[in-house]
């Protein structure tokens, strides 16, 4: 039977490059998450009260400085970056965390469009890869594209779940850190945007879609409190310096100039550096930075190709599920024919509704070896409940590595070139290697080696 294939490209970037205005924006609006579902509402854990405010919560200020991606249309490093910063501080918390990461790292070395846009999904892919780098070592350039060699830091990304824009459900994950959202900055608020001063609250314009992500980081409710203003609205910081708004952050009305579209949460990270004893295999260069359906399926079967660069074990298998509360399978084959993959050597099968989709990791319960330029070949059961639209990302090498079943996870593939869909899907696998540790000449090898040697290696999770 015939399938009929309909690919979704929606990487139009709202404001490419250097934007008319004062300032930039720079979201770029790939993966359509309007079909999720409230997943936090059954767990009762949304927050009382009628304020909560994560520059000041039980006296401590948990936000790193206000900083200005100027021009350029970077607003998703600035915005991913400093929620990744503040989870950690509420994490961590005493002593405050206070490492400054570099927004420049990913536009510099992830960026698929220069200058111009990208969105949490794009981050999260350099931060489950690469990982967080500091500032120190690569400085905000923002016309100078150089991404630059920086020791791998602790806190590279496992999962980042993605929110649905119901107000119940932003406040609930809000008790747990800030939250990654964008919004339509030009013309979605009745104010000037541009030209806002912090004394009062931004109401609904005539907002149409989003162009720019920022850092929803609290809210406040009813008449007003010490210190804040009377009303419903997000408490918000921006990137565009110190001298806009409240010092840098804007309080906006519940719900206005599309506010809440697009919401996700760095929850869970690694505790040491992926190198050298570690290497994440993947073939999605920019992550999850595109979508997919293919007719009125909210089930697809997908083959990733994978090649280990070492000798070692799997670790862990990390995709991206754009649904929610949906239901997983992941299976590990030596050998694909082409259509069937064969000799099977892990099974996880997770029949029950997983309420967070987004970029999740799944660690492996029984041990795997791979051999270093051998290909293996994962298959996830991919489910999206609400929608019909699967992850993919829009970089090479494509063909000969993706494959999709509509009827089987163990049969009945195809090319995804060979269907007219040309691309990679989102999936990884953590090869671990003991043994694995390069020779270290400089001083940036031995820090990596030191804190490889030095650090005990603890999942955070949460
Ligand atoms: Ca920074
Ligand atoms: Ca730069
Ligand atoms: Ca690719």
């Amino acid at each position: 039977m015939r399938k009929i294939f309909c690919v979704l490209f929606v990487l139009t970037c709202a404001v490419w490059g250097v934007n008319a205005q004062e300032h930039g924006r720079g979201f770029a609006d790939t993966v359509d998450l309007t079909h999720l579902e409230p997943a936090w509402t059954s767990i009762g854990m949304e927050p009382r009260g009628t304020y909560l405010d994560w520059r000041l919560n039980g006296g401590v200020n948990y936000m790193s400085p206000i900083e200005n991606q100027g021009t350029t249309g970077t607003c998703w490093c600035f915005a991913a970056t400093h929620q990744l910063e503040s989870m950690i501080k509420i994490d961590q918390y005493p002593p405050m965390f206070s490492d400054d990461f570099s927004e420049d790292a990913i536009h510099d070395c992830m960026d698929p469009m220069p200058g111009g846009g990208g969105n949490f999904w794009m981050s999260g892919g350099y931060f489950s890869s690469a990982g967080p780098v500091l500032e120190s070592c690569q400085g905000w350039s923002p016309s100078i594209v150089n991404c630059m060699v920086c020791a791998q830091q602790n806190y590279r990304m496992r999962k980042l779940i993605t929110i649905d824009n119901s107000t119940a459900s932003i406040k609930t994950a809000l008790a747990n850190g800030p939250v990654l959202t964008s919004m339509d900055s030009t013309g979605g608020t009745a104010q000037d945007f541009d030209a806002y001063d912090g004394t009062f609250v931004l109401t609904n314009g005539s907002p149409s879609g989003t162009d720019h992500a920022v850092l929803i980081v609290g809210y406040h409710e009813g008449t007003a409190d010490p210190g804040y203003l009377a009303g419903d609205y997000w408490i918000c910081k921006n990137s565009w310096g110190t001298g806009w708004g409240a010092s840098g952050y804007f309080y906006i009305a519940y719900g206005a100039a599309n506010i809440g579209s697009n919401c996700a949460q760095v929850v869970e990270w690694g505790d040491a550096p992926v190198s050298p004893l570690r290497s994440l295999i993947f073939e999605d260069q920019n992550g999850c930075d595109g979508q997919f359906s293919v007719g009125s399926y909210n089930t697809a079967y997908i083959i990733q190709r994978l090649v280990p660069d070492r000798n070692g074990e799997i670790e862990s298998i990390q995709w991206a599920n754009i649904g929610n509360n949906f239901s997983y399978e992941i299976r590990i084959y030596r050998n694909f024919s082409g259509s069937s993959p064969s000799n099977l050597v892990y099974t996880f099968n997770h029949p029950s509704a997983e309420p967070y989709g987004g970029y999740l990791t799944h660690d492996l319960t029984s041990s795997v070896s791979v051999t270093s330029g051998t290909p293996i070949y994962v298959a996830i059961k991919l489910n999206n409940p609400t929608g019909t639209n699967f992850p993919i990302d829009l970089t090479g090498p494509y063909s000969g590595y993706a494959y999709i079943s509509l009827s089987s996870i163990s049969s009945g593939y195809q090319n995804m070139s060979s269907v007219g869909l040309g691309r990679d899907f989102s999936v990884r696998a953590m090869i671990y290697n003991p043994n694995a540790l390069v020779p270290a000449s400089g001083p940036i090898a031995l820090v990596i080696m030191l804190a490889a040697f030095g650090a005990f290696f603890i999942w955070r999770r949460k």
